[in-house]
């Protein structure tokens, strides 16, 4: 077939043409096969609500689900052509930030491999999130254009006018195909104006008159929001999706059949974090307006919608100004106010109110009382939802309450990234657990098999060389593919505590100055973004990035100690470091961390777990057993504790001599050389007076346990098996089983 479509659009054989020929054949001829597997309606259909979309590069997934990928491959080869150049080729979409988006893309992937009807919906961002360039260790954001003319984005012909006040913008949906393993396609629905104008960013940077909104409305994903109009305008963004969501999924029903009455037998409505929120405000509009009353309207939402949280922290639950809202969708506000109205004549709790005496709409709120579903996202995070955050809305509603632990594809970030690994578990225990990822079980009769367990590592080592060859190739960087990769990729924020695996770093540089050499060197690895007006999270990749710089500059440590941030951290740079790795840093404080994946990505390619009992971390460890992770620090229940105290003061901490000397070099004169003073010293003394994550509270544990794992690191074999013994234990971590559980408690189609 792709001989056919190179032959028929360029008139080439496969072998004259360019890479970026193929790429466009390939994309065609993809399309082409995905459309061949659309299914069946069923009368039902769930529809995944969010503002990111995390899906990465496609191509060579969309192959291996349709089944091709090693045919294509292969033809390829014989070609004189690699599928891992015709990758490179491909631009990343970038829809999204961080897990919330990409759990949402790991969960439309699952749900066409069940087999499910279920589409998402969401905006077309067409800088999407920024792109990290580093200059002068600093992270400066650009712009992250990701369109092109031929693109996974299919125009159609949906057009909706969307009304603001006094403002309207035409709106267009463009598709994206989902393909299932093995099975049916989904689609991606993804709204965008049809007058907006990439000319007004400013050239290099990522700022742009927020105030133009008919241009700007799906420029950029999460624009800046530290005034006013960069708040209205997420609200622009928020009620545009969800009002074309609205409009689409009432379409479709009525097509097939609905009264509106019944809504709920033809639609399910997840909604991912309150971004969405206002589809429900949305709904009750629209279906009043076809003559339902006001009462029915509230009852039919709520029948269809769920809500998932993603995280306790305040400032990511939304709360806007009603007299925001006023400015962007006075059509919402008589909705909102009479919603907040019914709570008020049933509850006299305050703090369950949708406005607060502020005037502020408490958007999490409106989903609680108007959802028949709320989740949190690991059996950690939904306690403590149940029993402190959302504690007055769970003595109301304790039956909407339920738990869905996250989980991830396995052909991404199995099969495709690790092609190795997969075909070797294929030859232990066959392919069945490609399709049911429970029978990776069976790598336990494996376990003190010396020559699978030498194997393991053979295809690790070989995995790390990739890595070496890539940050050579595309951030000019060595590392040493015999020294230990500890790795932590994630969102930049003060409580995953990147700060820690920091001072980590330089009392290990304290440690080799001193003589005490590690047997192996280590690599540390970081990557992350930060918020462009988070400026602590800011000062920590420049401390980062500062310790880097001392170290590469360090003959006496840099043979045993390498430090590399990776630039732009991505979903295919995920799929490159995940594989590559040996130890797996999870340290968010205890009880902050909702659930994280990219434990569970790691884990599943043999790396172990260095973290708290925080998140999906809680069940990694009950899965793998005490031996096979290692925990550190305080307990969530001891956080929550001082938070409801406020004793936790980081200066008693940072007065204990070794702490301190970790923490006063981030001032040292060797720092202060390479970075900048205001940078250095805010975050120095944020830690000193603030630390509001609590680094200070587990440091000393965290440094002590990294020791021994790197003292455990030196028996191989023991290693070994703690890698195998994991990925082993990692089935349940497939989105497959999120999915399913969604669909058996919540969806029901
Ligand atoms: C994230 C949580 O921080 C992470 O722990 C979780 O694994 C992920 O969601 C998927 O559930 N939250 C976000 O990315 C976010 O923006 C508002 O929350």
């Amino acid at each position: 077939m792709l001989k056919d479509i190179c032959m028929k659009k360029y008139n080439k054989e496969i072998k004259d043409c360019t890479n970026e020929e193929i790429y466009f054949a390939l994309l065609d001829m993809t399309k082409k096969l995905a459309d061949g597997k659309v299914s069946e309606e069923g009368q039902k259909k769930v529809y995944y609500i969010s503002a990111e979309f995390l899906i990465g590069k496609l191509l060579s997934n969309n192959l291996i689900n349709l089944g091709v990928f090693d045919e294509v491959k292969q033809v390829l080869a014989e070609n004189g052509k690699s599928i891992y150049d015709i990758e490179e080729v491909e631009p990343e979409p970038s829809l999204g930030n961080g897990g919330l988006g990409r759990l949402a893309a790991c969960f439309l992937d699952s749900m066409a491999t069940l087999g499910l009807h279920g589409d998402g919906i969401g905006l077309n961002y067409h800088m999407g999130l920024f792109k990290q360039v580093f200059e002068n260790n600093y992270q400066k954001e650009t712009a992250n254009p990701w369109i092109e003319a031929d693109s996974w984005l299919e125009k159609t012909d949906v057009t909706n006018t969307i009304t603001f006040g006094n403002l309207k913008v035409q709106s267009r949906m463009y598709d994206i195909d989902v393909t299932g393993y093995e099975n049916r396609t989904n689609k991606l629905h993804l709204f965008d104006i049809e007058s907006v104008d990439e000319s007004i960013m400013e050239p290099g940077g990522i700022n742009f008159d927020k105030t133009d909104i008919a241009k700007n409305l799906t420029l950029c994903l999460y624009p800046d929001d530290s005034d006013e109009a960069g708040n209205l305008l997420r609200i622009y963004q928020q009620y545009f999706m969800v009002a074309n969501g609205a409009k689409l999924i009432l379409d479709e029903a009525k097509a097939k059949g609905s009264n509106l009455h019944d809504l709920a037998d033809y639609a399910a409505v997840q909604i991912n974090d309150t971004h969405p929120s206002m589809v429900i405000p949305e709904f009750i509009r629209l279906l009043t307006a076809e003559g339902i009353s006001f009462d029915e309207a509230t009852e039919i939402v709520t029948e269809v919608c769920a809500y998932t949280n993603h995280t306790i922290l305040a400032e990511a639950l939304e709360k806007w100004p009603l007299a925001y809202l006023e400015k962007v969708v006075p059509q919402l506000v008589p909705i909102i106010k009479k919603l907040d109205e019914k709570v008020r004549n049933r509850y006299k709790d305050e703090s369950v109110y949708i406005i607060d005496k502020d005037q502020r709409v408490h958007m999490a709120h409106i989903d609680i009382h108007y959802s028949h579903s709320v989740n949190g996202v690991a059996y950690l995070h939904t306690e403590i939802l149940k029993d402190s955050e959302l504690n007055n809305f769970y003595k109301i509603y304790p039956e909407k309450f339920n738990n869905k632990t996250n989980g991830i594809t396995f052909r991404r970030w199995l099969l495709h990234c690790n092609e190795q690994l997969a075909a070797y578990i294929t030859e232990l225990i066959g392919d069945g657990y490609k399709k049911d990822a429970e029978k990776l079980n069976d790598l336990a009769k494996f376990y003190d098999d010396d020559a699978v367990l030498g194997r393991i590592m053979d295809i690790k080592k070989q995995n790390k060389v990739v890595l070496k060859d890539y940050l050579k190739e595309t951030q000019n960087i060595d590392i040493d593919e015999n020294s230990i990769f500890d790795i932590q990729v994630k969102r930049l924020h003060e409580y995953k505590r990147q700060q820690m695996n920091a001072l980590w770093v330089i009392h290990k540089y304290f440690d080799i100055k001193a003589g005490n050499l590690p047997k192996t060197p280590v690599t540390v690895i970081f990557g992350a973004k930060a918020a462009p007006a988070y400026t602590i999270a800011k000062d920590i990749i420049h401390l980062i990035l500062c310790l880097q710089q001392l170290i590469d500059n360090d003959p006496e440590v840099s043979p045993y100690l390498k430090v590399v941030m990776i630039e732009n951290y991505n979903v295919s740079k995920a799929a490159k470091i995940i594989p590559a790795c040996d130890i797996s840093e999870q340290i968010s404080l205890a009880s902050k961390e909702a659930s994280g994946t990219g434990n569970m990505k790691f884990m599943l390619n043999g790396a172990l777990t260095l973290g708290t009992r925080d998140g999906a971390n809680v069940e990694i460890g009950e899965l793998v057993g005490e031996d096979n992770i290692y925990f550190f620090g305080e307990s969530s229940e001891a956080v929550i504790d001082h938070y409801a105290k406020a004793d936790y003061v980081s200066k008693d901490y940072y007065e204990q001599p070794e702490i301190k000397k970790l923490v006063d070099f981030i001032v040292s004169d060797e720092l202060l050389e390479i970075g900048q003073k205001e940078s250095l010293e805010r975050l120095h003394n944020e830690l000193i007076v603030k630390d509001w994550f609590m680094t200070l509270l587990d440091v000393e544990d965290y440094i002590k346990t990294k020791e021994g794992v790197l003292v455990d690191y030196e028996d191989r074999k023991t290693w070994a098996k703690k890698a195998l013994v994991n990925i082993s234990k990692a089935g349940f971590f497939s989105s497959d089983r999120t999915i399913a559980e969604y669909n058996k408690d919540i969806w029901r189609l």
